[in-house]
C-alpha cells in the first residue's frame, strides 16, 4: 500500500503509475477538444463543450485516484473467495462523484442527437442518477444489503437502456440520415461499455474478488473507452450532422 492509513487492501505503486497514465490521457484529450472547439463556429460547439466538461471532471477524478485520495476503508468478508476476518478494502467514492457529473453529460451527448423531447431526456438522466447513487451507497455498505442497492442500480440502468433502444431509436430513425447514423453508433458503443461497469463493481467494490490494482485497470480501460474514445467518435460523426435539424 502506498497510503497505509487508508485500508488493509489498497492500490500498489504500479497501479498508481497506471492511474497517472490515465490522468494524462484525460488531460491530453481535454486540450485537443479545447483547441478543436475554436476551429468551429460558436453555434456548433455544444458537443465540444459537453466533452470538455466530461474530460475536465475525469482529469480531476484520476488525479485523486493516482494520488490514492478519495477513498475510505470498508470492512470486507472475503478476499479471492477466502474469508478474511476484520480486513478493510479501500473504496474510491471519488469515482462516483465523477460519474454522477459525467454520466448525465454523456447521455446528453447522445440524446441531444436523438430528437427526443426534453421531458424524456430529463427522465433518463434521473434514472442515471439513481444508478450511480445506489452504486455508491452499495459500495459503502459493508453488509450483504449492498447487493440490494446493486439490484436497484441495475434496474435503473435498464431503464436508461429502454429509452436508448425504445423511444430514442424510434425518434432518431424518424430523422434518418446522419442523425440516425450518429445516434445508432453512439447508443451501441455507450450501452456495450456501460454494461461492463456493474460487472466491475460486482468483482471489485461488491465481492472483493479482484484486487484494487486490478480494479484500477478494469475501470481505467472502461473509463478511457467511455469518455475520450466515445467522445472523439461522437465529435467526428457530429461534423456531418446538420445542427439546424437538432433544435439546440
Ligand atoms: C454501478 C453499480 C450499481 C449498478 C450499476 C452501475 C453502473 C455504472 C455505470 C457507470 C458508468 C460510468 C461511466 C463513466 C465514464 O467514464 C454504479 C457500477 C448499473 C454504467 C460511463
Amino acid at each position: 500500500s502506498i497510503n497505509p492509513t487508508v485500508a488493509d487492501i489498497d492500490i500498489t505503486t504500479g497501479a498508481s503509475s497506471w492511474l497517472w497514465a490515465v490522468f494524462s490521457i484525460m488531460v491530453f484529450t481535454l486540450l485537443i477538444t479545447l483547441g478543436w472547439a475554436f476551429t468551429v463556429p460558436p453555434g456548433q460547439r455544444t458537443f465540444h463543450y459537453l466533452t470538455i466538461a466530461i474530460l475536465g471532471t475525469a482529469s480531476v477524478a484520476y488525479f485523486s485516484l493516482a494520488a490514492d485520495l478519495g477513498a475510505t476503508a470498508i470492512p470486507v468478508e472475503f478476499l479471492h473467495g477466502d474469508p478474511i476476518p476484520r480486513a478493510t478494502r479501500s473504496i474510491w467514492y471519488v469515482r462516483y462523484i465523477d460519474w454522477v457529473i459525467t454520466t448525465p453529460l454523456l447521455l446528453l451527448e447522445l440524446l441531444l442527437v436523438s430528437g427526443l423531447p426534453l421531458s424524456a431526456i430529463f427522465g433518463t438522466i434521473f434514472a442515471d442518477e439513481v444508478m450511480i447513487i445506489t452504486g455508491l451507497v452499495g459500495a459503502l455498505v459493508p453488509s450483504t444489503y449492498k447487493w440490494g442497492y446493486f439490484t436497484f442500480g441495475n434496474v435503473a440502468m435498464f431503464g436508461v437502456f429502454y429509452v436508448l433502444y425504445g423511444p430514442g431509436l424510434a425518434s432518431a430513425r424518424r430523422h434518418g440520415g446522419e442523425i440516425q447514423k450518429t445516434y445508432v453508433t453512439g447508443a451501441a458503443i455507450l450501452s456495450f461499455l456501460w454494461f461492463c461497469y456493474p460487472i466491475s463493481w460486482g468483482l471489485c467494490d461488491g465481492s472483493n474478488t479482484i484486487s484494487p490494482a486490478g480494479e484500477m485497470v478494469f475501470y481505467g480501460v472502461l473509463d478511457i473507452l467511455a469518455k475520450p474514445v466515445f467522445a472523439m467518435i461522437h465529435l467526428f460523426s457530429m461534423r456531418k450532422v446538420d445542427y439546424a435539424a437538432l433544435r439546440l
